[in-house]
C-alpha cells in the first residue's frame, strides 16, 4: 500500500500534479540517509524541484508556523477557549504530504488539525475564527479547535478521540477503492495520528483490513515523541514505528538536513517534507 501510493506519487501520472507544471531551473536535492524501509525497497535520497516550489513550501511552513504561535497566545489570552492543540514544529508534515496528496485524495488526521485544515483548502482567517468561535470559522464556529473539515477539499478532520481518525481512514480508502472505476486513477487515503494512538487496537484492526483488501491507505505516524506528557520509551515496547505493520511496508523518514546540487543549504523546509521525527509536543 504504502510501498504502490508513493510509486504512483513519484511517477506523477497524474496531470493536475502541480510539481509537473513548472518550467522553471530543476534542483536537486540530496538528503542521504533520510529513510528506512521496512518490507520493502528505501525511495531514491533525492527529489527534483524548483525555487517557486521550495519557497511555496517555506510560506506555507512559515504562515503555519505563524498562525499557530498567534493561537497560543490568543488562547493564553483567553480569546481561544475549549481546547487548542498546536502544530508548530510538525508543519513539515503537513504541508509536506499536502505537496504529495492530489485534490481527491483523502485525509484525516487528529485532534492536531489547524494546519492541516490551513493546507487542505483553508485560511488562516477561517482558522482563527473558528478558534474564536464565530460563525465565520471554517466550520461555522462550532467545531473549534479539533473538529475542523472541510468536504469539498476532501479532508474529513479533526477528530478529538484518539485513535479514531484511523479506521475511519481506512473506510475513506475503501470508499475510494469501490467507487474507482476499473482501470482509471485511485486516489488514496491518508490516516494520521501520533506516537500516543500507534499501539491501539483499533489501529491494528483497520491495518489488517487495509491489507487484506489491498486498500488505498498510508498510515502517517507523526512521532513527535510524547503523548500527553509520556514519552515513547515509556509506552511503546518498540519505537521504530514503521516496522509495526506484519505485513504493511513501511518507512522512517528521519529529520535531516540536505544538501542542493548547487550549494550545500539547512534546506530543513525542503527535505523535511518527510520527516517522522519531531521535537517534543503535548496536549
Ligand atoms: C481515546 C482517548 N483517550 C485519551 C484521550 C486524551 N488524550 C488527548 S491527546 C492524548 C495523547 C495522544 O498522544 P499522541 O497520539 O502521541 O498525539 P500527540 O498529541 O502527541 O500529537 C490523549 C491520551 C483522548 N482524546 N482519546
Ligand atoms: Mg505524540
Amino acid at each position: 500500500m504504502l510501498r504502490a501510493a508513493i510509486r504512483r506519487t513519484a511517477a506523477a501520472a497524474r496531470p493536475q500534479a502541480r510539481r509537473t507544471l513548472s518550467a522553471e531551473a530543476s534542483i536537486t536535492v540530496d538528503f542521504p540517509g533520510a529513510y528506512t524501509a521496512h518490507l520493502g525497497d528505501e525511495p531514491a535520497a533525492t527529489a527534483e524541484t524548483n525555487k517557486t516550489e521550495l519557497l511555496e513550501y517555506f510560506k506555507t511552513m512559515y504562515t503555519m508556523r505563524r498562525m499557530e504561535i498567534t493561537c497560543d497566545n490568543e488562547y493564553k489570552a483567553r480569546t481561544i477557549r475549549g481546547f487548542c492543540h498546536l502544530y508548530d514544529g510538525q508543519e513539515a508534515i503537513g504541508t509536506g504530504v499536502q505537496a504529495a496528496l492530489s485534490p481527491e485524495d483523502s485525509w484525516i488526521t487528529s485532534y492536531r488539525c489547524h494546519c492541516i485544515a490551513l493546507a487542505r483548502g483553508g485560511t488562516v482567517e477561517g482558522v482563527l475564527a473558528e478558534l474564536m468561535g464565530q460563525s465565520h470559522g471554517q466550520t461555522g464556529g462550532k467545531g473549534g479547535s479539533m473538529h475542523f473539515y472541510n468536504k469539498e477539499h476532501n479532508f474529513f478532520g479533526g477528530q478529538g478521540i484518539v485513535g479514531a481518525q484511523v479506521p475511519v481512514g481506512t473506510g475513506l480508502a475503501f470508499a475510494n477503492k469501490y467507487k474507482t472505476p476499473l482501470g482509471e486513477p485511485m486516489p488514496v487515503a491518508i490516516g494520521c495520528y501520533g506516537d500516543g494512538a500507534a499501539n491501539q487496537g483499533q489501529i491494528w484492526e483497520s491495518m489488517n483490513m487495509a491489507a487484506l483488501w489491498k486498500l488505498p491507505m498510508i498510515f502517517c505516524i507523526e512521532n513527535n515523541q510524547y503523548g500527553m506528557g509520556t514519552s515513547i520509551s515509556r509506552s511503546s515496547c518498540n519505537n521504530d514505528y514503521y516496522t509495526m505493520g506484519n505485513v504493511i511496508p513501511g518507512l522512517k523518514m528521519a529529520r535531516c538536513r540536505a544538501k542542493t546540487k548547487i550549494h550545500a543549504i539547512d534546506a530543513t523546509s525542503a527535505c523535511s517534507l518527510l520527516t517522522g521525527l519531531f521535537p517534543h509536543r503535548t496536549a
